[in-house]
């Protein structure tokens, strides 16, 4: 077991990319001309990486990729952030159809959860033994992908956005920690200016059940967000627990207290 790069990276790229287009999204149907050709997305990303060394990517190696991937999309009211709450944000946004985060986003789409790193003077061009972490020499390297990704994302969100942040982190983290891809690539990415831009930030900050919610709305470092959205020239909401949210939160911890209420209201019914 290594942490090198995810052997069938091709094979599961392309395989993504028309699951995306022609399931997932039926583009056949209500857009045929948004298609992308899933081989030339495939060989615009490897051109960026393969034969190359990972110290050595930097925030424009993938501007192509993204470029073609995120080509004509834009997303009005539903763009979706998110920063220590990865599974139960993608759970609510379903693929897309509530809510857009970054995932559902084809370029995105193609390589979440995956492990890639180029490799020089080696026949297959990718390192599938083991991938650096950190670049000493270079630390954009880590960004290079993720910290494009969140930037471009950012650029293409219109209107109402929403952030879900987790409220119950452990080991002294906030809930907005000023070193995330959310605080660093995506809040200074907004839209600002003109018709297209970022109107307003709603907040969602989500409490564990039965655990300590360590930072509420309107405390510690959501008051440090508050202040930089307002100073950005956006309108700020937050809130606590949304319901809906607790539902789910509450699908995986069913005994917890919190949890006795959604149970009580469930057997009434
Ligand atoms: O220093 C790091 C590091 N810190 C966190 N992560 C890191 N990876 C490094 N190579 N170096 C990884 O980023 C971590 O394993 C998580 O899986 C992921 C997100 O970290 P988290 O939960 O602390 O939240 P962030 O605010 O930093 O980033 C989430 C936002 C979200 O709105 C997405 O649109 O930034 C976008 N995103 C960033 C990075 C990775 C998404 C991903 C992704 N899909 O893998």
């Amino acid at each position: 077991k290594t942490n090198g790069t995810t052997c069938g990276l091709k094979e599961i790229m392309i395989g993504r990319c028309h699951d995306y287009q022609y399931v997932k999204h039926s583009l056949f149907l209500t857009n045929q001309s948004s298609i992308k050709n899933c081989t030339k997305l495939y060989e615009v990303f490897e051109s960026a990486v393969r034969y190359k060394s990972y110290c050595n990517m930097n925030m424009s190696t993938y501007e192509r990729y993204f470029d073609l991937a995120l080509d004509g999309v834009h997303v009005i009211n539903r763009a979706m952030f998110w920063s220590g709450t990865y599974a139960i944000t993608h759970t609510y946004s379903g693929n897309g159809r509530n809510y857009v985060t970054l995932e559902d986003t084809l370029a995105a789409a193609m390589v979440d959860g995956l492990i890639w790193c180029g490799k020089e003077n080696d026949t297959e061009g990718f390192d599938f033994v083991s991938c650096p972490y950190t670049c000493k020499s270079n630390q954009w390297a880590d960004l290079a992908f993720w910290g494009l990704a969140s930037k471009t994302f950012a650029q293409l969100a219109v209107g109402e956005i929403y952030v879900v942040l987790n409220g119950s982190q452990a080991h002294g983290k906030s809930a907005f920690r000023n070193n995330s891809f959310f605080s660093s690539f995506e809040l200074p990415n907004l839209r600002r200016n003109g018709t297209y831009r970022v109107t307003k930030v709603n907040t969602l900050v989500l409490h564990s059940p039965d655990e300590i919610a360590v930072e509420k709305c309107g405390e510690k470092s959501l008051l440090d967000l508050e202040k930089l959205v307002r100073s950005h020239g956006f309108d700020y909401a937050c809130k606590d627990d949304p319901e809906e949210l607790i539902l789910i939160m509450c699908s995986d911890k069913w005994e917890a207290r919190e949890c006795q209420i959604a149970r009580e209201v469930l057997r009434q019914t």
